[in-house]
């Protein structure tokens, strides 16, 4: 790998047509976050970027049905997103939107310097159109009679009767699926990204990363085993990004043309916020920058093959993605997502009963790193209370209560030549799990990062009962008070191996040891030291209260009644 000096960070923008739910969390959210908190602990410069992604059909439809106009809708749910990503945790640096201003001369500046080099091709073809509404209609709001079998009801793509797929234009009577208005066929032009023409370089490209995850590289070169295809970049709509070409009223941008660069206008929006607005230039076009997009599986086309054929073949000279760490799906309780049944755990409401940092370890324990997992209430009870309470928590207690109880609330006394065989052992073990903890999530592997952190608190309880403070309290104090202090050494780096885990338990921690380098930024080099002994100590109080079977139930059988 390259030298680098910083890592923009990007988490997939999320659509802005309704909540967040925990498929969202597991795919790229919680990852990204974990990973930047990560860099941030080890004094690295990072920028994480995100916001929503807000243009497209779905949204004026929901717009629509709710009497409501589509900005409307798209502030509304930037704004409740934007309030429970916060009490998740989310550490971005900037939040921002696809329907501002900023975004919109980014994405037509990007679009110009591909068309304005003749980069992209125009066709005309033939499209649905409804004079009823004004528009042009997607295949999926397409409604006919099958030619086939001559049922009413098929739809653009396929017919459910007779199975057959079909293309719209073969439909007789076709119609609105939205209001039953008749379409009619009309010409319409657009423009088209040569992904076909650019498969030989980004084959080349992404050949140089061998290190990326396999289920990524699986995808992509899937893709290109089939042979990339000409993608639209242009759509005939009235909400998005308009085309900036004369005499093209009514035709903005495909919305998965515009929202990759809705990264670039964040970050753009993020240094004019900083009194600085050409600072974002050395986070999109310095050599020494590493990109790196956190997505779900359903957005690798875009992320490794999509946008940076938009990046390589623009005049400038842009950061290509350093790595696309893309999770596969989260299931719930066994059975698949559904947005559209409404078979989901929505974020606002899960965080109107429980907490964020029980539901950030429990997905982290669970990520669908490498294959779909399952989230399921009996586990996150589980992890809450067998987990987090009787591993982490319990540590934490029985030593900060020790310390207030036997040595005036302060680090005990010691001295290196004190160490026994024992303690040093101990120390060993955890420091070597704190490496492993860190290695792993250097290569994004977070699932197993939780476990090093999850086996340095047992060590760490294995330490407390063998040492037995409870003991030599009673008839050797001074050895006592070693134990303790190194039982403090061993929370103050599972604080730091936890914090991106669980930032909001961990930041309390950090402060009961008095620490003095802000946890978030630069800790992790504090926290590899010893404590000084003679420190104060702040009063613990409980971290992971355990979870009652009643809540757990209420919420199993909300899901069933689905
Ligand atoms: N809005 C995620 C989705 O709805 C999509 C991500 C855009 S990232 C540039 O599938
Ligand atoms: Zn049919």
């Amino acid at each position: 790998m390259a030298d680098f000096k910083r890592t923009l960070i990007t988490a997939a923008l999320p659509y802005a047509n309704g909540e967040i739910h925990l498929g969202h969390l597991a795919g790229a959210y919680l990852p990204a976050d974990v990973y930047a908190r990560f860099l941030r602990l080890r004094g690295e410069d990072v920028l994480f970027i995100c916001g929503t992604d807000e243009y497209g059909v779905p949204i004026t439809l929901t717009a629509e049905r709710k009497g409501i106009t589509p900005k409307e809708l798209v502030d509304r749910n930037y704004a409740s997103i934007r309030s429970s990503f916060e009490a998740f945790g989310m550490t971005f640096d900037n939040f921002s939107q696809t329907s501002r201003a900023i975004h919109t001369e980014t994405s037509q500046a990007f679009f110009l310097d591909l068309h304005g080099r003749g980069l992209l091709k125009q066709k005309t073809s033939e499209q649905f159109y409804s004079p009823a509404q004004d528009r042009f209609l997607a295949d999926r709001y397409i409604e006919g009679t099958c030619p086939k079998c001559r049922k009413v009801g098929a739809r653009g793509d396929q017919c459910e009767a007779c199975g057959s797929s079909l293309n719209p234009t073969s439909l007789i009577d076709p119609h609105s699926v939205i209001d039953n208005s008749p379409l009619e066929k009309r010409e319409t032009v657009h423009w088209y990204l040569p992904l076909d023409e650019w498969q030989p370089a980004l084959q080349e490209w992404l050949g140089k990363h061998p290190d990326w995850k396999e289920n990524v590289l699986n995808y992509c070169n899937g893709w290109f085993k089939d042979g990339l295809q000409p993608r639209a970049a242009t759509r005939d709509l009235h909400w998005g990004v308009p085309v900036p070409l004369p005499d093209h009223d009514g035709k903005v941008f495909y919305v998965w043309f515009d929202a990759p660069i809705g990264y670039i206008s964040a970050t753009r929006e993020w240094a004019i916020a900083q009194g600085d607005p050409e600072a974002w230039r050395g986070w999109w076009q310095s050599e020494d920058t590493r990109l790196i997009h956190f997505i779900g599986k359903d957005n690798i086309v875009f992320h490794a093959i999509m946008f940076p054929g938009m990046l390589m073949h623009h005049s400038e000279d842009w950061v290509l993605p350093d790595n696309v760490p893309a999770n596969e799906f989260l299931n719930l309780e066994g059975e698949k997502l559904s947005t559209s049944r409404g078979y989901a755990v929505w974020l606002p409401e899960y965080l109107d009963t429980f907490s964020a940092d029980t539901l950030r370890y429990t997905l982290a324990r669970t990520l669908p790193e490498t294959r779909d997992t399952d989230f399921s209430w009996k586990g996150l009870q589980a992890r809450n209370d067998n987990e987090l309470g009787n591993n982490f928590g319990n540590l934490i207690n029985r030593v900060l209560t020790f310390a207030h109880k036997y040595f005036d609330g302060k680090v005990p006394a010691w001295t290196d030549d004190d160490l026994t065989d024992l303690d040093c052992a101990a120390l060993d073990e955890v420091a070597a799990c704190m490496d492993r903890w860190e290695g792993h999530l250097a290569t994004f592997e977070i699932r197993a990062a939780v476990e090093d952190a999850f086996a340095a608190g047992q060590t760490g309880n294995r330490y407390f009962d063998e040492s037995a403070p409870f003991r030599t309290r009673k008839d050797d104090l001074e050895r006592c008070g070693v134990s303790i202090a190194v039982a403090l050494q061993i929370l103050r780096q599972i604080c730091v191996m936890m914090t991106p885990i669980v930032p909001f338990a961990m930041e309390k921690v950090w402060g009961w040891l008095g620490m003095e380098t802000d946890l978030h930024f630069g800790g992790l080099e504090e926290g590899r030291r010893p404590l000084p002994a003679g420190r104060s100590l702040g009063k613990q109080e409980i971290l992971f209260p355990r979870l009652e079977d009643e809540v757990i139930e209420a919420q199993i059988e909300r899901l069933k009644s689905l």
